[in-house]
């Protein structure tokens, strides 16, 4: 039975159906024809299965290719404060939808619903941000060395952007790419984490709900091998934004190079706390719990080295040890709970084995260190949130993204080490210092190699307005967020007028 959004595929154990969600293909909702799904598993609760993902084929990224191109050219025409409009209403209708989406989303991806509802309204900010861009996408105006000439500037739309998205933020990322990039008047393919497909659905039934055109947004399902793969091949795509593992995200730059598009990556990240001796421990312990252990750890953001004076190293890790004594683990439904599961059966294994090079490594392990078997925990994916001591940056679990719930604290002599020490991995996305001395707090701002900068607040974060990022390995080419996103989904033409109404006598340059 075909119903909407979803199609109905075959009975659970419990004789609950199993739907297959369907891609947006030129304005309609379409079952793929592949016959290949992969089961949306409840990582709190492994013996629910949310709903089939499909794996589709590489026509059907096509076809959705195809009509991406086919809208492009009226797209384009549609006057930037109409295209943000749309994305105004979109915004009204997500935000009607809160509870909604945000069901889904700790459903499907696991973290707990406060969680979960600051990243939808996250996503509303955006999307209040970028409507708002659509009357303000200016060019410039530039004087002329020569006389009764003008010259201006236009941005304009790139053509199709393919956006490929990751699990952890499957509603903030995929929005923070969609609303700038619908508002500066490209058309869009979104390909969403295999993990979640049902908040994927979510955004898209909303924005063309909001009176997106056909075509301007397509939505479809699967694998990097096949849909991935024609994304950044096919000639039709004139962009490529992709948030996701180092991995995937250098490779997809190499490919896109041999046709020269554009390419916007975010990727991994190592980002550290500094701790300094002045600090208010009791904040900073805080501030590692959050940046630490929120979301399971499973945020680039996430701060998953604790750099302390080693003056206050012993009492910070006994503040942090009481502090974390205090987390409840479990499904992020319960709204008594501060930490959710790892998202999937692999992603727990990865971090389960770093722990265990963690200890082969020689690193203290404080607390923690294993997967939760008891009654309460056993049926989903559920590791303890893992404090290591006496860690040093040669260790793998030091240089190494873990993305779940293990924080490693490093000791430095004084501030110049811990400096050093926060910049010795090859990431820079973000980096905290806690410390009320402001020639520190001015020096760690002009010298951390990071995109962004926290001061007595954890590593993660970031406001719709505000530009986000890394540099090094984390981030290939220009910024997310703020106007700053508009950079990379538009173009910028510069145009010379002469109005002189006669031949030009010289052509000095
Ligand atoms: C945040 O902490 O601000 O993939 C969100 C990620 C990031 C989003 C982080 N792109 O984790």
């Amino acid at each position: 039975m075909e119903t909407g959004t979803l199609r109905e595929e075959k009975a659970s154990k419990s004789g609950t159906p199993i739907t297959t969600v369907k891609n947006f293909i030129g304005g309609k909702w379409v079952a793929s024809a592949s016959g290949r799904t992969v089961p949306n598993i409840n990582p709190a609760k492994t013996t629910e299965i949310l709903c089939n993902t499909p794996l589709s084929t590489r026509e059907e990224a096509k076809a959705a290719i195809s009509a991406a191109k086919e809208a492009f050219a009226k797209w384009r025409a549609t006057p930037a404060p109409v295209r943000g409009k749309l994305m105004f209403n979109a915004m009204l209708l997500l935000q009607e939808r809160i509870e909604d989406v945000a069901v889904a989303l700790t459903k499907e991806e696991g973290k707990i619903l406060r969680e979960s509802r600051g990243e939808i309204q996250r996503s509303i900010n955006i999307m209040e941000y970028a409507a708002g861009e659509g009357r303000r996408l200016k060019g410039s105006t530039i004087p002329s060395e020569l006389q009764n000439t003008f010259i201006y500037t236009i941005r304009q739309p790139v053509g199709v952007c393919a956006l490929i998205t990751p699990w952890n933020f499957p509603v903030a990322v995929p929005v923070w790419k969609l609303a700038p990039a619908l508002v500066a008047g490209n058309t869009v393919v979104f390909k969403p984490s295999t993990y979640t497909p049902l908040t994927a659905v979510k955004i898209v039934e909303i924005l063309e709900a909001a009176g997106f055109p056909p075509g301007v947004i397509n939505l479809v399902h699967g694998g990097g091998k096949t849909v991935g793969d024609e994304l950044v091949n096919n000639p039709d795509v004139s962009a490529i934004s992709f948030t996701g593992s180092n991995l995937v995200g250098n490779a997809i730059y190499a490919q896109a190079a041999k046709r020269g598009i554009r390419v916007q990556c975010e990727m991994g990240g190592k980002n550290p706390i500094v701790v300094l001796e002045d600090a208010d421990l009791a904040i900073a312990a805080e501030g590692v719990i959050q940046g630490g252990f929120g979301s399971t750890g499973q945020r680039c953001t996430a701060a998953s080295r604790v750099i302390v004076e080693a003056s206050v190293a012993k009492k910070f890790t006994e503040v942090l040890q009481t502090r974390m004594r205090a987390i409840r683990i479990g499904d992020g439904m319960d709204e008594q709970t501060d930490i959710g599961p790892s998202v999937e059966e692999n992603q727990m294994n990865t971090v389960l084995k770093y722990i265990d090079i963690g200890r082969s490594e020689g690193a203290t392990l404080v607390a923690g260190g294993g997967r939760m078997q008891d009654d309460r925990h056993k049926q989903g994916y559920f590791v303890e949130p893992t404090l290591f001591g006496n860690v040093n940056m040669k260790m793998r679990i030091a240089q190494e993204e873990i993305f779940g719930p293990v924080v490693s604290i490093i000791e430095a002599k004084d501030f110049d080490e811990a400096v050093e020490l926060a910049n010795n991995v090859k990431y820079g996305l973000s980096a905290s210092l806690y410390s009320q001395d402001m020639a520190k707090i001015m020096k760690f701002a002009e010298l951390a190699e990071v995109g962004k900068v926290h001061i007595n607040t954890p590593t993660i974060g970031g406001e719709a307005q505000a530009p986000f990022g890394g540099i090094k390995s984390t981030a290939i080419g220009p910024k997310e967020c703020g106007s700053e996103a508009f950079e990379f989904y538009t173009e910028l033409k510069v145009v010379y007028l002469d109005y002189t109404g006669k031949k030009r006598e010289t052509n000095i340059y």
